[in-house]
């Protein structure tokens, strides 16, 4: 059994974080991976604080393990959400897509453990000055908002600049990858595109079968142009993007174009023009269990990679 202080520090059985997929992770899900052992995570993504709060209610009246919350900092609501979860008391804040400085002292002060993902060593060492509990090193393998720099590449330089805890995050979706996590210095993981398929999770079924029908090259960057590089599954909306990126459209038609496209991929399937956010490893996702069952078997699968690495030295 892989224990590490991941667990200890968030009372978890394992040390595997389900991650803050905007529209996708709702209450429902997050108490699913929670009451299995994990981190689940209610993602606040460009949600009002009233959402935040009806979802954070759904997986309180779902699990009395502890669940996180997630706000992605670009949202106009993250102010507000910000708040709330100091009102509703959740365990943990995840935070992604930007610098939560100035949230944290508040969060501390009402004993929030905060987790933010960092993309890059600077911002792991102000995140470990200013009081984190532990960190998420999110490399650009992962869907969604994205960095440049590659889990392989950034979690060990993340682990030599702070001493807490670090979880990776991009590329991982089984046991290999989590042992793989291990061995860059983490001490637990967060997988998004993995927990896609999870039958508590309520993304539209052409979504879901999308996923689990993906290959190796199904990915796409697109938004580069823009500052928010984003990556999704290669469909008719998301080449037909990047073709209007590097041709003549303007920043305002561009923004125009993508606004309103994940909650067409999430609730209605729209393959021409929803965005189906994916990280580069769906291919390796193939087929619907219960989250609880995910995050046991990538830790089952883990352990004897990390028995016999051991083996390797003579
Ligand atoms: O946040 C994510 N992934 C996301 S957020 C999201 S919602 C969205 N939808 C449309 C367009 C844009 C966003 C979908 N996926 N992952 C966590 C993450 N955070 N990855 C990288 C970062 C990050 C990047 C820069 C964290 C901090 C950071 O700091 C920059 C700075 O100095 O402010």
């Amino acid at each position: 059994m892989i224990k590490s202080s991941i667990c200890d520090l968030l009372g978890i059985e394992y040390p595997v974080f389900q991650g803050g997929m905007a529209w996708i992770a709702d209450g429902k899900l997050a108490a699913a991976v929670s009451n299995g052992g994990g981190l689940g995570i209610i993602a606040a993504g460009n949600a009002p604080g009233e959402y935040v709060r009806q979802q954070i209610q759904i997986a309180k009246s779902m699990t009395n393990k502890p669940f996180g919350v997630n706000i992605m900092l670009m949202s106009p609501f993250a102010d507000e959400v910000a708040q709330t979860v100091i009102e509703e008391k959740v365990a943990v804040v995840t935070t992604g897509a930007g610098n939560p400085s100035k949230y944290i002292k508040d969060w501390l002060a009402v004993g929030i453990k905060v987790i933010p993902v960092v993309a890059s060593v600077a911002m792991a060492k102000l995140m470990t000055r200013l009081g984190a509990s532990a960190l998420i090193a999110e490399g650009g393998e992962s869907g969604g908002h994205v960095g440049e720099l590659t889990t392989m590449v950034l979690v060990p330089q993340v682990c030599d600049a702070t001493n807490l805890p670090v979880l990776a995050a991009g590329g991982i979706a089984d046991g290999r990858g989590v042992a793989a996590a291990f061995m860059l210095g983490a001490q637990g993981v967060q997988m998004g595109t993995r927990f896609l398929s999870a039958t508590e999770c309520t993304i539209h079924p052409v979504y879901k079968e999308k996923i689990l029908k993906a290959t190796d090259l199904c990915t796409i960057v697109t938004g580069k142009r823009l500052g928010h590089p984003v990556r999704s599954l290669r469909t008719p909306f998301s080449k037909k993007y990047f073709e209007a990126e590097y041709g003549g459209m303007s920043d305002e038609e561009l923004e125009q174009l993508g606004t309103g496209a994940l909650r067409l991929a999430v609730q209605e399937g729209d393959n021409e023009r929803g965005s189906f956010l994916s990280g580069q490893i769906a291919a390796m996702v193939k087929k619907e269990q219960p989250a609880a069952e995910i995050v046991r078997e990538v830790m089952e699968e883990a352990e004897p990679i990390l028995l016999r690495a051991s083996q390797w030295v003579k």
